[in-house]
């Protein structure tokens, strides 16, 4: 059953239990929602880096830091559609275009990015974007030109919010997401583990996620990449097993949404993903770089995926299909 009325206590309980039993309550729930031992993969493009008046303390695109990230302005649309060509040749359905921006404003820059979205798109590729705060209209205008999803972090708890960012509000990103999904445009949610934050914080962030109704469809769980530069880069590392349960925990609370394991896969051991796909994960970001921090090769994946016998959607390897015939 989907429910929107979790409680901080519950959540505590659920993350708190033996480490077997939550994986186990995670992945009797993950084989009724997704049979298959498939995981989604979608391919990030940072179409405008750097220069971002925003002060989220994680970010190697802000510019209240001092970081080696190359500044460029918006990709052309010859650029940007080689990529997703790229990307569609070598295996991904979903092609992601990120921007560093606070907001989207409304002009040359906006029609610009409509055109890119007609065009993949028109390519017969799910479009992705994540562009920053959005008003009611530019969302049915994104709609209306073929995004089918927008992703629009809540970060961490509403308590532990001012800590990291002080240039927009928690409220202003709920109604971001609230205008994302009147015009229809499914919702990708989720936030970053290891920026000095407790359980607690990590927690109140998915009670967040899950008391959205519908559930965001992608609830994207970042590991902090610590950027040079940036003021969280020496945090502790996050410990594995404490994400792992996160990712349970967000799995029983939101049994039908994608639990996409994002930024951080390149600091994680193949067991961590390992385990983190057992505990519920079923999506990630392909490709080498995310939008500005190196992700691990395709190749990689497609060989850990298959010493696993499990296999992207849309890409049934031998493995697979072995097991699913018994
Ligand atoms: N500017 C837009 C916005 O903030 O919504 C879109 C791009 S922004 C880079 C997308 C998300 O990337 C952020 O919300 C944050 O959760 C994640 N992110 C950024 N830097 C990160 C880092 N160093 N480690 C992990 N996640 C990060
Ligand atoms: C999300 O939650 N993670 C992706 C995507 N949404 C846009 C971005 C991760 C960025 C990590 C830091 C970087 O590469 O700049
Ligand atoms: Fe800008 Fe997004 Fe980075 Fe914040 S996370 S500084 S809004 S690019």
């Amino acid at each position: 059953m989907v429910r929107h009325d979790w409680t901080l206590a519950e959540a505590q309980a659920l993350y708190d239990l033996p480490f077997p039993e939550l994986i186990f309550r995670a992945q009797t729930l993950h084989r009724e929602n997704f049979p298959g031992f498939q995981v989604q993969r979608s391919t990030l493009l940072s179409i405008k880096t750097g220069g971002c008046p925003e002060n989220c303390k994680y970010c190697p695109q802000s510019a209240h830091h001092d970081t080696d990230v190359e500044r460029h302005k918006l990709l052309s649309k010859e650029v940007v559609l080689a990529e997703a060509k790229e990307a569609q040749a070598a295996g991904s359905t979903r092609f992601c275009m990120g921007a560093a921006w606070r907001e989207v404003r409304d002009g040359v820059e906006f029609e610009r990015v409509l055109e890119l979205v007609e065009g993949v798109s028109s390519m017969g590729m799910e479009v992705c974007c994540t562009l920053g705060m959005l008003t009611a209209d530019q969302a049915k205008r994104l709609k209306a030109a073929g995004c089918h999803a927008y992703n629009h972090n809540l970060d961490t708890s509403p308590e532990y919010y001012d800590k990291i960012i002080t240039t927009r509000t928690y409220e202003d990103r709920l109604n971001t997401l609230r205008n994302v999904r009147a015009a229809g445009i499914t919702v990708c949610c989720g936030g970053i583990v290891g920026m000095g934050e407790g359980v607690a914080d990590r927690l109140g962030l998915l009670l967040e996620l899950a008391r959205q109704d519908p559930h965001p469809e992608s609830v994207p769980i970042n590991m902090l990449v610590r950027v040079e530069g940036t003021p969280l880069a020496s945090q502790d590392a996050v410990d594995p097993l404490e994400f792992v349960r996160l990712i349970a925990t967000a799995r029983v609370m939101m049994p039908s949404s994608y639990v996409r394991l994002s930024a951080g896969r390149k600091q994680m051991s193949d067991e961590m993903q390992a385990l983190c796909f057992i505990a519920g994960a079923n999506s990630v970001f392909a490709g080498d770089k995310l939008l500005t921090t190196p992700n691990p090769e395709v190749d990689q994946d497609e060989a850990l995926l298959q010493r696993l016998g499990m296999s992207f959607l849309n890409q049934p390897s031998t493995t697979s299909a072995k097991v699913a015939n018994g």
